[in-house]
């Protein structure tokens, strides 16, 4: 079934890469035997392994608040828990970016989390990824998704500030508010959520992030997360269609990061099922959505076709009750196939020209010394087979000697003989 599409793509892509892992690692062993190798070598093939070890498919998920960024993440990937795992919920829900990715260097599964507060200083959330110790950690017990779904809400924590506060933390701008009003934060600057998800495992790292200004609050993420991202998606809601805040969003941080053979970008128009008015026929629903397609294409000054229209609440719902018509119905699988398609073979080209050019130059170079090695080991096999005719023409030589030296001794022991018969 095409569900399983990406999930199949994402073990293949995970078996591709642990086979190039071990033939980079048998190529070292050989370099080795072969005293071929050097401690430059050593480090380069170290760095290449560690490398390809920690990247990951990076999806992003960028929009206004309420879109439907997290039920869509939940609907794509992590349908097979039966239930809805990130909180979405009508208002603001997600409060803070949320990595989730499978951390192959920790012992358990785990959530963790950057206090607010680490905005006064001047370290990057990059930087403090390298330090567990500023992180309030918990672990998730993966063996009940009723359990984890729960500790996923710890994202959605906000705390009651005096907006003298939030404007010393950036979050709010001074003529907003009189100092002393009380105003509501996220109680988290970031979030990581590490757990064995088979598609986590293969590489997969997706990024959620809240709406509502969340991209301008936190630089780091439109200098640095987004566009290292292999796949930006932007989710628009059909019961809002485009508003102010969408096309700010658009044009200030998604349209900029362009797309290109290295990035994608893919427009979701969400929520589609509330066009699905039961008085109107197959036709008329179809040629609405179409129409909402296209006005949002034209606003966004992208091509019609390269908006793809959604339910994400009934896709996730239609794959926890394996309802195949609700499935095609939510057209969840049109955007799987693209990921599929279009983002994961992206991604493996990266890869392969990354390694292309790292290993291919290391093994030019062992070529060339092995070709000089056979050159310098004919050149010595000839010097000695020029030595063993040699050789052989002197035992020749000795052999006549020798052989002539017998019948002279034989001949005088034979006199010596007669002699002294004599
Ligand atoms: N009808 C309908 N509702 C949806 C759909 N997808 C999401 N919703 C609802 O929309 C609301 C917001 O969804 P979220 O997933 O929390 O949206 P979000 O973009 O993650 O929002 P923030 O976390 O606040 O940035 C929730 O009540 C969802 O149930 C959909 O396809 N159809
Ligand atoms: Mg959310």
């Amino acid at each position: 079934m095409a569900t399983n599409r990406f999930t199949d793509q994402m073990q293949a892509y995970g078996r591709w890469k642990a086979d190039l892992n071990q033939a980079i690692g048998n190529y070292q062993q050989w370099l080795e035997r072969n005293n071929m190798s050097n401690p430059e070598v050593d480090l380069r093939i170290y760095e290449l392994l560690e490398t390809m070890k920690s990247d990951r498919l990076n999806i992003a998920f960028v929009a206004e608040f309420a879109r439907g960024k997290s039920e869509l993440i939940n609907a794509i990937f992590f349908s097979e828990y039966d239930r809805r795992l990130l909180p979405s919920e009508a208002g603001r829900t997600t409060m803070c970016p949320t990595e989730l990715l499978y951390d192959n260097q920790a012992d358990e599964s785990y959530i963790r989390l950057l206090a607010i507060e680490t905005r006064l200083e001047d370290i990057s959330i990059q930087e403090h990824k390298k330090d567990p110790i500023n992180w309030t950690t918990i672990t998730l017990d993966t063996n009940s998704s009723e359990k984890m779904a729960e500790a996923f809400k710890e994202v959605m924590r906000t705390k009651r500030v005096p907006a003298a506060v939030a404007i010393r933390l950036g979050l709010l701008e001074a003529k907003d508010n009189e100092e002393n009003a009380i105003v509501e934060i996220p109680m988290w600057r970031h979030a990581i959520i590490s757990f064995p998800h088979p598609l986590l495992k293969d590489g997969l790292s997706i990024l959620d992030t809240p709406g509502l200004n969340a991209l301008g609050n936190e630089p780091e993420l439109t200098i640095n997360m987004l566009p290292n991202a292999q796949a930006v998606i932007f989710v628009l809601s059909a019961d809002t269609g485009v508003t102010r805040s969408d096309m700010d969003m658009w044009t200030h941080y998604v349209n900029p990061l362009g797309a290109d053979t290295r990035h994608s970008r893919i427009v979701v128009l969400n929520k589609v099922d509330t066009l699905w008015d039961e008085l109107k026929g197959e036709e008329a629903i179809h040629n609405s959505i179409a129409t909402q397609c296209n006005s949002a294409a034209k606003m966004l000054g992208i091509d019609p076709g390269n908006v793809f229209p959604v339910s994400a609440q009934k896709g996730l719902l239609a794959k926890i009750r394996t309802d195949h018509e609700l499935l095609k119905k939510s057209n969840i699988l049109a955007l799987e196939s693209i990921l599929s398609t279009q983002i994961l073979p992206q991604k493996q080209t990266l890869v392969r020209e990354n390694i292309i050019a790292e290993i291919g130059r290391m093994v030019t170079e062992s070529r060339d010394l092995i070709a000089a090695r056979l050159t310098a080991v004919n050149k010595q096999l000839k010097e000695l087979q020029g030595l063993s005719g040699k050789n052989e023409d002197v035992i020749l030589h000795l052999m006549k000697k020798t052989r002539e030296e017998q019948t002279i001794y034989h001949k005088s022991v034979e006199s010596f003989q007669n002699n002294k018969k004599t």
